[in-house]
């Protein structure tokens, strides 16, 4: 019979060899004759299912809500240096893309790991927040440097509303808000942040859905797929940012030597 020779490479999200490609067996003209979204499109191609609309919804919010955040944060700041140094759109994008990390937006999976373990354990905010402190590891999605107790994250607020709504469960979510009512009782700006309340409650969607098996979520969770909806997301705005430079023709940025502090 026919042996099939060795392969390099296996694939088992997308097929383009038909007449038309297809994403998780979906092929395109479904994906436009049904009206699918960017949220459908990453189920299917990070997920490899269809989820329900409430779910599709929730991760175009997140794109939507992190696409941008000023030009002075860590990535836009940046991108925005790297374009005035006259760099193409790719360059500028990526250095941006770079500085996201476990203090700038790349806090998600960890802080869906940290506080899904927590809950798990039945961990008091208490038993946890101190034993991380112990450990000396910073809460990932608490904390910012300009939203404070008064000065709530409007994202935050916004996905807490829609979860609230929609989703059948929101446990991991309302730990999280245990938390944040510890942390603050610390410190005034060690509110829950946009990358701790996307991690809270997509741990909620996961496991509140039923499109999930616990085996898979635990996967989900250790492999770290929830970063990838900051740095997609982030992109949009990185991408903005460079064409703003570019439009407004900025010139060689160089940083003012009255702002560093030079010494011995
Ligand atoms: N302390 C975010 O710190 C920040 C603590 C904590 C326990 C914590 C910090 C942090 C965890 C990582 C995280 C996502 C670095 C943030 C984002 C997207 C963004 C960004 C934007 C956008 C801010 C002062 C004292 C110290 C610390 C203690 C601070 N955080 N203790 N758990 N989590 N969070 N990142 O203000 O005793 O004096 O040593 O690492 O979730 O990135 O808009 O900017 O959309 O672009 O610099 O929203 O919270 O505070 O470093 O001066 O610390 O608080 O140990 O205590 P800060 P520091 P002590 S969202």
């Amino acid at each position: 019979g026919k042996v099939r020779a060795p392969t390099h490479i296996i694939s088992t999200i997308s097929d383009d060899r038909g007449e038309e490609p297809c994403y998780a067996g979906v092929p395109m003209s479904t994906i436009i004759e049904q009206g699918f979204g960017v949220g459908d499109v990453i189920s299917l191609l990070w997920f490899k299912r269809s989820l329900p609309r409430y779910c599709t919804q929730f991760i175009e919010m997140c794109i939507m809500l992190c696409a941008d955040h000023g030009p002075c944060v860590s990535g836009a700041h940046n991108s925005i240096v790297t374009a005035r140094a006259g760099k193409d759109l790719v360059s500028s994008l990526v250095s941006g893309l770079l500085t996201i990390g476990p203090r700038f937006g790349g806090a998600i999976d960890d802080a869906a790991r940290y506080f899904k373990d927590a809950y798990d354990r039945g961990l008091t905010p208490y038993e946890f927040v101190e034993g991380m402190k112990k450990k000396g590891i910073r809460v990932p999605g608490i904390g910012h440097r300009i939203k404070s107790r008064d000065n709530r994250d409007k994202r935050v607020q916004l996905l807490q509303k829609y979860a609230h709504t929609h989703f059948p469960s929101v446990k991991y979510m309302e730990y999280a808000v245990q938390v944040e009512t510890y942390t603050l009782s610390k410190a005034n700006n060690l509110v829950m942040n946009v990358d701790g309340a996307i991690g809270s409650l997509f741990l909620d969607l996961l496991s509140g859905s039923g499109m999930f098996s616990k085996q898979e979520i635990d996967e989900i969770v250790e492999i770290g797929y929830l970063n990838g909806l900051f740095v997609l997301a982030r992109s949009i705005g990185l991408i903005g940012h460079t064409f703003d430079q570019k439009r407004l023709k900025q010139p060689l940025y160089r940083h003012p030597w009255e702002d560093v502090l030079y010494t011995k």
